[in-house]
């Protein structure tokens, strides 16, 4: 058992027998023993595939030329069907398992220390922003990366909404809980639900965005419908998918992988090519779909822009 959780930690999966791989084959071929009522029962959450995409009137937006990368976008393929997303699997190929999370009604909560605490319908919501095109670096921390054309609204256009109180310093976000669908929540070794947090200051900088499309569509289930995070000079693990609450606090809070293996993936994580993970390199980087390995950049790439969010913190562990 403490083999086995410990190998569940272990970024990048790719080094071991990705468990999730072998746990869903078990239950394939139980069910296949089981016969058809079995089978049946588990072709049922396709059918969420038929649910309307949300706000699909929304896309393409406009793009917002402010935010462009010098390298070519990774293709729609690959982006769509290389993704991590723990809740349904620790492997690669969530995205067929992703199509049974249903996306309605989805209610999303703004609360903590606000001065209006509110729930809203995540269409509804979505409706309300300003929808934007956004072209994006994502770094994950396991050394891959792509090149993304977002859409989505200021992250800081919804905490405003709520008006924050005076002495909020932090905002925790928090993913949904929905173990019939996702069955990697059924593995009790993980802090269910994932977590994450930034600052407040980082989450008004003008680069911390809510991804609600991708490629000019809505966003697709396994890259976090209906809506996640995008802080693209962080590494990947801090954008938090399918998010269903925002909540301002005075306390620092604990991130999913904080809490997992606090030594490896710290709260701050911004990107920094000579910090290396203790168990691997951070100073290149493969460029995913091409067979390129490239240089990783100080905060991803985007220094110039966030740098002067982190003065004054240097006995932080601001790159971990
Ligand atoms: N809820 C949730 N959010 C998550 C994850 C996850 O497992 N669960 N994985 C993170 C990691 S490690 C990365 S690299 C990105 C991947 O996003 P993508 O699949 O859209 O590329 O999502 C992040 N957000
Ligand atoms: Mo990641």
């Amino acid at each position: 058992m403490l083999v086995r959780s410990r190998r569940a930690w272990e970024l990048p999966e790719s080094e071991v027998t990705p468990e999730g791989v072998y746990l869903r084959r078990r239950e394939l071929l139980a069910g296949l023993a089981a016969g058809p009522a079995l089978l049946a029962a588990a072709c049922g959450p396709a059918s969420a595939v038929e649910e309307e995409p949300i706000a699909p009137e929304l896309y393409p937006a406009p793009r917002n030329d402010t935010y462009q990368v010098d390298r070519p976008p990774t293709a729609e393929k690959d982006a769509t069907t290389y993704n991590n997303f723990y809740e349904f699997g620790s492997h690669k190929q969530i995205w067929k398992d992703a199509q049974a999370l249903r996306l309605r009604p989805w209610a999303v909560t703004i609360d903590g220390l606000v001065e209006q605490p509110m729930t809203l319908d995540a269409e509804e919501l979505i409706r309300k922003m300003p929808i934007e095109e956004r072209v994006y670096r994502l770094r994950c921390v396991e050394a891959w990366s792509m090149t993304v054309p977002w859409s989505g609204f200021p992250l800081r256009a919804l905490i405003d909404l709520a008006r924050p109180l005076g002495d909020a310093k932090y905002l925790k976000m928090t993913t949904f809980m929905a173990p019939d669908v996702a069955f990697g929540q059924k593995q009790p070794w993980y802090p269910w639900p994932y977590v994450e947090g930034l600052t407040l200051a980082e989450a008004r900088h003008d680069l911390a965005f809510i991804a609600t499309g991708i490629y000019g569509k809505p966003l697709p289930r396994q890259n976090g419908a209906p809506l996640r995070l995008a802080v693209p000079w962080k590494y990947g693990f801090k954008s938090i998918k399918s998010i269903v609450r925002f909540e301002l606090a005075v306390e620092r809070p604990k991130s999913f992988w904080e809490i997992i293996q606090g030594g490896e993936y710290g709260f701050w994580a911004n990107v920094n090519p000579e910090v290396p993970h203790p168990r691997w390199s951070q100073a290149t980087e493969k460029v995913l779909g091409s067979g390129d390995v490239v240089p990783t950049l100080l905060y991803n790439g985007y220094a110039a822009e966030v740098a002067s969010l982190y003065e004054g913190l240097d006995g932080e562990s601001l790159f971990m």
